[in-house]
């Protein structure tokens, strides 16, 4: 699907043949022909004798790109995004390619998939798709078990909607890192024998998935792959900008910031904030927050991720303005020495004064004071 690419082998001794593994990457990277079986066990890693990589047909090449598509991907994250492999521990990457359900009674395997631990690919039904190896869906797939290994986001409701948008908002990246001088918003449009690929993330609406929170195609019985459209709608406007107006009849104006910035944010969300229930309204508020960490409080980074959540009918417009205010673990404690943690929750803020109301301060964002005699306390933030 990418034309001619190089890939790294491995040939264990001279003359044997050369093998599609790539010891040069992490702990690995091994593709496998399932020689259109479903039996992991009989799968081979495909070996010949020359270095030059050609089976000829598109059908075929699938093994080919994978194996370029797993190290391409390897590449976006261990660089862009300094994570090292799937769980950031530079496991060997496994790819079976050519698995083929007809065993099962189905033989149009139309899907590509994660399974905790390896990558499957069908060989599409040759009719609508051809094999489901092109670059983005790699970089789909492998996210999945990026994002288990991260913010484990469970695989239904609203989670598994942000679950299912990072797989499609990373597997864009890695097909621009990759192959900037083909790139699409489309997801599989490479492999698409009709014409239809499988998502927009550009405008989801065009394969009946929702750009708005609870608009038009938003699906009540949230399957994932459907109701990702709002996050991904997001994605887009914050790479490259848009105005419009919304399914809620919100007009909106959002400045791009570029992919690479807007990757930064979304993969310091997924990494450092989201957790496995975690909703679109988390979404928001820490891809901000994930934004103010990398950009600093009011930066145009920060204005355009609030926007771009605007947008897609996820609170409000960007507040030109400097809100303090905090939370205590407890109001009241009953023994001394008493701990008291304080929790911020400011908007656009980047520097924190305490003052504990005892003559204690500090200047950390969440600090926690303990308290050594009885006493009724006024806490101050600015
Ligand atoms: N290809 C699909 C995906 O990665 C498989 C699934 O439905 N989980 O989302
Ligand atoms: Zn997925």
């Amino acid at each position: 699907y990418s034309g001619s690419r190089p890939i790294t082998t491995y040939r264990p001794n001279t003359p044997a043949d050369f093998e599609l593994r790539d010891l040069s990457r992490g702990s690995g990277i091994v593709t496998y022909d399932c020689l259109n079986t479903a039996d992991y066990d009989a799968a081979q890693v495909p070996a010949q004798a020359t270095n030059d990589w050609d089976y000829g047909n598109v059908q075929a090449n699938a093994i080919l790109d994978a194996h370029w598509g797993t190290e391409m991907t390897y590449d976006f994250y261990l660089n862009d995004l300094n994570w090292d492999s799937y769980d950031n521990a530079g496991t060997e990457l496994l790819s079976y390619v050519h698995f083929n359900l007809i065993d099962y009674g189905y033989p149009n395997n139309n899907n590509a998939f994660w399974d905790g631990s390896r990558m499957t690919y069908g060989d599409g039904d040759g009719v609508t798709f051809n094999p489901l190896t092109t670059l983005d869906v790699t970089g789909h797939e492998i996210t999945h078990g990026v994002t288990e290994y991260s913010a484990a986001l469970e695989y239904s409701g609203e989670s598994g909607a942000l679950n299912e948008s990072f797989s499609d908002i990373f597997g864009s990246c890695v097909e621009k890192y990759a192959r900037p001088e083909d790139f699409s918003w489309l997801l599989g449009s490479d492999m698409s024998l009709d014409g239809e690929a499988f998502r927009d993330l550009s405008d989801p609406n065009l394969y009946e998935c929702p750009d708005t929170y609870l608009g038009e195609y938003w699906d009540p019985f949230e399957e994932v792959h459907t109701n990702s459209g709002v996050q991904n709608f997001w994605f887009y406007l914050l790479c490259d900008g848009g105005t419009g107006t919304n399914d809620g009849g919100d007009a909106y104006t959002v400045q791009g910031i570029g992919m690479d910035d807007a990757a930064a944010i979304a993969f310091r969300n997924l990494s450092v904030y989201l957790t496995v229930f975690s909703d679109y309204a988390d979404a928001r508020t820490y891809s901000i927050q994930a934004a103010v960490d990398l950009f600093g409080a009011c930066s145009e980074q920060v204005i355009s991720v609030t926007n771009a959540w605007h947008a897609v009918g996820v609170g409000n417009v960007f507040a030109d303005a400097v809100i303090a205010q905090f939370t205590p673990s407890t109001y009241y404690r009953c023994s001394l020495p008493a701990d008291v943690q304080f929790t911020n929750s400011c908007l656009n803020t980047s520097a924190y004064q305490w003052a504990f109301g005892d003559g204690g301060t500090s200047t950390l964002a969440s600090p926690t004071h303990t308290y050594t005699s009885v006493g009724n306390y006024v806490v101050s933030l600015i």
